[in-house]
């Protein structure tokens, strides 16, 4: 949907390529901005070819970053990592793939852990 809207405008633009020509996060477990009500088992990220997922840090907002296991950089649509149990509070998870077009790529999942009180 997007894609086509932007293909149709490069005629007008500029020699630089269009944004379109990158691959994206698709959607991601937690999604952004979920609240959870339980320390989630893992973090699952889907894009829409298949990258390389170079970086993936996760901070506690006001605090440490987590320390996530050593993964394989390797070149896939989806990649799964496994979380230690994380306090309540809110949580940045910080994404950098290199594109399937070669360009470096980011973005944040915020999400929160908010047990619900007895
Ligand atoms: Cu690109």
């Amino acid at each position: 949907m997007r894609r086509r809207a932007l293909l149709l405008l490069v005629p007008l633009a500029t020699a630089a390529p269009p944004a379109a020509a990158h691959s994206e996060l698709r959607r991601s477990v937690p999604a952004a901005g979920a609240v959870l009500d339980r320390s989630p088992e893992r973090i699952e990220l889907h894009f829409t070819e298949r990258v390389r997922l170079t970086a993936l840090r996760l901070h506690r907002v006001g605090g440490d970053e987590i320390a996530l296991p050593r993964r394989t950089i390797r070149e896939a649509t989806s990649e799964t990592i496994d979380l230690p149990p994380l306090a309540p509070g809110d949580y940045r998870a910080e994404w950098r793939i290199i594109s399937a077009d070669g360009h470096p790529v980011g973005g944040v999942i915020p999400f929160r852990v908010e047990p619900r009180r007895p």
